[in-house]
């Protein structure tokens, strides 16, 4: 199913969630399999009747060998996938990556303006202060269950915006 809008309103989605990057000194979840491992992850909290979201995360791989993410799913939402953005003129596009890839000994960012994680069929808001599980399936890892916090780590968070 291909259609225009869930597309724009993602798209809106994802430039609220694209404030100023913050430095992240935070604690958080880290999460290993083997050697692999999945950690800073996050979600952009969404405004009612938008049934998009996104969510952000870091994968180390600290094996010899290149992983790839097969599959993520979660119970908040119909599909979720991997995307990138690039930029095609001054339009904005979003694209799906099949199977991303981490190569051996690297880390791969998702965050605000990157690679992101995109949830479609949402039907309960993510709210801050609510956690988004994510089912994770990595081809040599195999798979890995994150938690990503719902904040608005990416914005300002105080009075003016930036
Ligand atoms: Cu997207």
């Amino acid at each position: 199913m291909k259609t225009l809008l869930p597309l724009m309103l993602a798209f809106v989605a994802i430039a609220a969630a694209c404030g100023a990057p913050a430095n992240q000194s935070s604690a958080h979840e880290m999460h290993t399999t083997a050697a692999l491992t999945v950690h800073d992850a996050w979600a952009a909290p969404t405004p009612a009747g938008v049934d998009v979201a996104a969510g952000y995360l870091t994968i180390s791989n600290h094996t010899g060998a290149t992983d790839r993410l097969l599959n993520a799913t979660s119970p908040r939402a119909a599909r979720v996938e991997v995307h990138e953005m690039t930029m095609n003129g001054a339009v904005m596009q979003m694209r799906a990556v099949e199977h991303l890839e981490i190569a051996a000994g690297h880390d791969v960012q998702l965050g605000p303006g990157g690679m992101h994680l995109m949830f479609f069929g949402v039907t309960q808001p993510f709210a801050e202060g609510q956690t988004i599980p994510v089912h994770l399936v990595f081809e040599t890892a195999g798979a890995v269950d994150v938690n990503l916090p719902v904040n608005r780590r990416g914005a300002p968070s105080h009075g003016h915006g930036g």
